[in-house]
């Protein structure tokens, strides 16, 4: 049950969402980021996975209904984003599917969760996919191999001029590597790739991918560092939510990951993250306000 200071993000956001342009679907593109990141706290990026085999929450959600159910609970939870996505990224074992496979997840969702009035971004490493989403009112493209994997991705994101986050990955993890140097370079690739594309550089968040192609210790490593990424002076973007890394520190399933996830993005906001990606929204956005009122988090 949720307590009074949820109650009060309940009817601020009801208030938001009343104040705010209706989002409808269209074409994307109007959706102030700058406005986003300048609040006191990071922003909260709640997850949908619309998918049977997610890594903490495949099967959950593959109801349309109950998936918008879900998408529902998050924005009255706090959720200042909502992010899709149909294909599970985890690194072993998830299926490929098709671009057919994957639009006919997002089609009897992804409108109705726009028409919330909350932005929506689209969570898939397919250009056609994303193009599909953002013709349907999402607002960002969130891209987990950093628009070096689909070459249609960059030029996708400057033609709509939509915010794009570009996360590091690799094939597979290697420990021998200074993980903080791989993203590095990593990131000048991917911000290359925009520039030439024609990406806007105040369209960019940067995201490390806690637990993509990282060891355990490399994903905490890249949470103990992360204000090393602000050199690039571009917004940060943290998902560390029910992520292995936590499990080999205390030994826990997905969904009992809640406390190690908090810990994590308490470590990121304070490392100048902005927006957190969490399936735990209330319990989330709690924290961060606090963190943010007790005055431990830098802007
Ligand atoms: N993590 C996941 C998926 N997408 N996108 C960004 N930008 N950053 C992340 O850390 C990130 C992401 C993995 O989490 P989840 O979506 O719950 O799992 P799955 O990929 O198995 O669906």
């Amino acid at each position: 049950m949720l307590d009074s200071p949820a109650r009060t993000a309940q009817s601020d956001r009801m208030i938001a969402t009343m104040s705010r342009p209706a989002a409808g679907a269209g074409p994307a593109g109007h959706f102030d980021l700058s406005a986003l990141l300048s609040r006191p706290s990071p922003a909260v990026m709640g997850v949908l996975n619309l998918t049977p085999d997610s890594f903490s929450d495949g099967g959950q959600f593959t109801v349309p209904e109950t998936a918008l159910a879900q998408a529902r609970r998050m924005v009255v939870e706090g959720a200042d984003i909502i992010d899709i996505g149909a294909e599970s990224t985890r690194p072993y074992g998830s299926e490929p599917i098709s671009v057919e496979e994957e639009l006919g997840r997002l089609q009897p969702v992804l409108p109705d969760v726009v028409s919330l009035g909350v932005p929506v971004s689209i969570d898939s490493m397919k250009s056609s996919v994303a193009a599909w989403a953002l013709d349907h009112g999402a607002a960002i493209a969130n891209d987990v191999w950093g628009l070096q994997r689909d070459p249609g991705m960059a030029g996708l994101v400057a033609e709509r001029e939509v915010p794009v986050i570009i996360m590091h990955n690799r094939d597979s993890a290697d420990p021998a590597i200074d993980i903080m140097k791989d993203i590095a370079a990593f990131f000048a690739r991917s911000l290359d790739i925009a520039a030439k594309a024609g990406v806007s550089s105040d369209k960019i968040v940067l995201d490390p991918g806690i637990g993509f192609g990282k060891t355990p210790e490399q994903s905490m490593t890249v949470l103990a560092r992360l204000d090393e990424l602000q050199s690039f002076g571009l917004p940060l973007l943290v998902g560390a939510s029910r992520k292995r890394f936590i499990s080999t520190v205390t030994p826990s399933e997905p969904h009992q990951r809640l406390g190690g996830s908090i810990a994590a993005h308490l470590i990121a906001a304070k490392g100048g993250a902005r927006i957190i990606r969490a399936h735990d929204v209330a319990e989330t956005v709690q924290a961060l306000r606090v963190a943010a009122a007790i005055g431990e988090l830098q802007r």
